[in-house]
């Protein structure tokens, strides 16, 4: 069946199948991206991973978060990954031998009994808590969960603002490709030019065991992320002291903070304390207004990301007073500011007309929104964040698109992304044209969020 006519029983079997994923991806107390290419747990999957199964089980969404926060870093950092001991070292490149965080992290805050890496991902967790809480509030009061969630929420939220805001103006600025997490988006080309990639003989990829080579990230790429991570644990990951030789500024990452910053005030709001959600609802909105100020750009009529390290283009004068400059790449990171309250009229209207119109066509020349404009010179259908549509972007495009009132289109693409969720066995991204499955399968954020999406 296809989603726009999925019935009674396609939905059932899709409920049946979403759960088989996910019961099969839980390790007991967290849930994996996938069994084989992501034996651990990462941060923003599990935020993802938990909007889906607080319909399966609110507890065990809880626990998903929960077990993420306790890795947690003193300076309040959320590591992107917090590696599991039972899994062989050679199960995934880069290891905690390569992170090092309990000792070559310790001066940052990290934790001594886990280990974990030393970068983030996008915080999108303080919107799964409160999502989660939704799903059942009686029993989230019960076991207490949004007050033990909230102060690591806050310390969090405290990093980014604090720790990463590189370039002066207010947003926070990614520090490694895997930070935003569309580790290989043609955006990050002609920042990483300037990194000097590690030796190829230096290490060893566990990735190509389990995945295609023309779908994922190249050798050349992986030896500037290896550079990267190794720079700053070599600085004992202390921001202050990092060269952070590459530092952008991404609307996508930053519209989750947004959205997650109006999460906490709700959540604090919750807890009866109007003074602390006041404070998180004024800081996302002047994020939003850095957010315009910095990366709109109305000839593009999207969002872009802004390299904190380039100088100004020539005439740039705007660019140069903002530090850095912005680049001229259409990824679908800068249409997710939809999700964002608050935007100026002008802007979510342009949005709205880029998403459906020549670059990113949805509805017109594909279904699922790709990652990368699909007429962009680095466009490859398959190659993981240059092309393929990825699920976690169009379920974030779905709740932006209804909070904008476009709700036609809005189900529309809740249907198409149903229906290519069950057709592609829960793919981990799409070729955007065919809708063809590509990487792995039984990928648990498409499983969760196709549970989301079925309410
Ligand atoms: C590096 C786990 C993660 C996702 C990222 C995705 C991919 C890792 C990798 O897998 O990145 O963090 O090894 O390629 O790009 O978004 O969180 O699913």
């Amino acid at each position: 069946p296809t989603g726009r006519t999925l019935g009674a029983a396609g939905r059932a079997r899709l409920r049946r199948e979403a759960r088989r994923v996910l019961l099969g991806n839980w390790t007991g107390t967290s849930t994996v991206p996938s069994p084989g290419l992501y034996p651990h747990q990462w941060s923003w999957d599990s935020a993802f991973i938990a909007v889906g199964l607080r319909h399966l089980s609110p507890a065990r969404a809880q626990r998903e978060l929960e077990t993420l926060l306790s890795a947690q870093w003193d300076d309040g950092r959320v590591p992107h990954i917090v590696f599991n001991p039972r899994v062989p070292l050679d199960a995934y490149f880069p290891g905690p031998d390569f992170w090092r965080s309990s000792t070559a992290g310790a001066g940052a805050g990290a934790p001594r009994t886990a280990e974990t890496s030393g970068i983030v991902q996008p915080p999108v967790h303080a919107l799964a808590a409160w999502l989660v809480h939704e799903a059942d509030p009686a029993a989230s009061r019960r076991r207490g969960f949004l007050a033990r969630v909230r102060p690591r929420l806050a310390a969090w939220h405290r990093y980014l603002a604090d720790h990463r805001d590189l370039g002066g103006g207010g947003l926070a600025a990614v520090v490694h490709p895997w930070e935003p997490g569309m580790d290989n988006s043609p955006c990050w080309d002609g920042p990483l030019e300037r990194v000097t990639p590690a030796p190829p003989g230096s290490f060893r990829r566990a990735d190509l065991a389990h995945g295609t080579a023309a779908d994922r990230p190249t050798d050349l790429d992986y030896g500037r992320y290896v550079r990267l991570a190794a720079d700053y644990r070599d600085h004992g990951y202390r921001d202050a002291e990092a060269p952070h030789r590459f530092a952008v500024e991404d609307p996508s990452f930053n519209a989750l903070f947004i959205a997650s910053g109006h999460a906490l005030a709700a959540i604090c709001t919750e807890l009866g304390d109007e003074a602390e959600a006041r404070s998180h609802s004024a800081h996302a909105a002047s994020l939003t207004e850095s957010l315009v100020r910095r990366l709109w750009s109305p000839g593009a009529g999207q969002f872009l990301c802004r390299d904190l390290r380039a100088g100004p283009a020539d005439g740039d004068t705007e660019a140069g007073r903002a530090g850095g400059r912005l680049l001229d790449v259409r990824s679908v990171a800068g249409l997710l500011p939809l999700i964002a309250p608050g935007l100026p009229e002008d802007v979510t209207a342009a949005l709205l007309r880029t998403v459906t119109g020549e670059h990113f066509g949805l509805g017109t020349k594909v279904r699922l929104v790709p990652s990368y404009a699909l007429d962009g010179p680095a466009f490859d259908p398959y190659r993981y964040w240059r092309g393929p549509a990825w699920f976690n972007v169009n379920w974030l495009l779905e709740r932006g698109l209804r909070r904008c009132g476009e709700t036609g289109r809005a189900d529309g693409l809740r249907a198409d992304v149903l229906d290519a969720a069950v057709a592609s066995r829960f793919a981990e991204y799409l070729d955007p044209y065919s809708g063809a499955g590509r990487g792995t399968r039984d990928f648990s954020w498409t499983a969760a969020l196709a549970l989301d999406l079925l309410g």
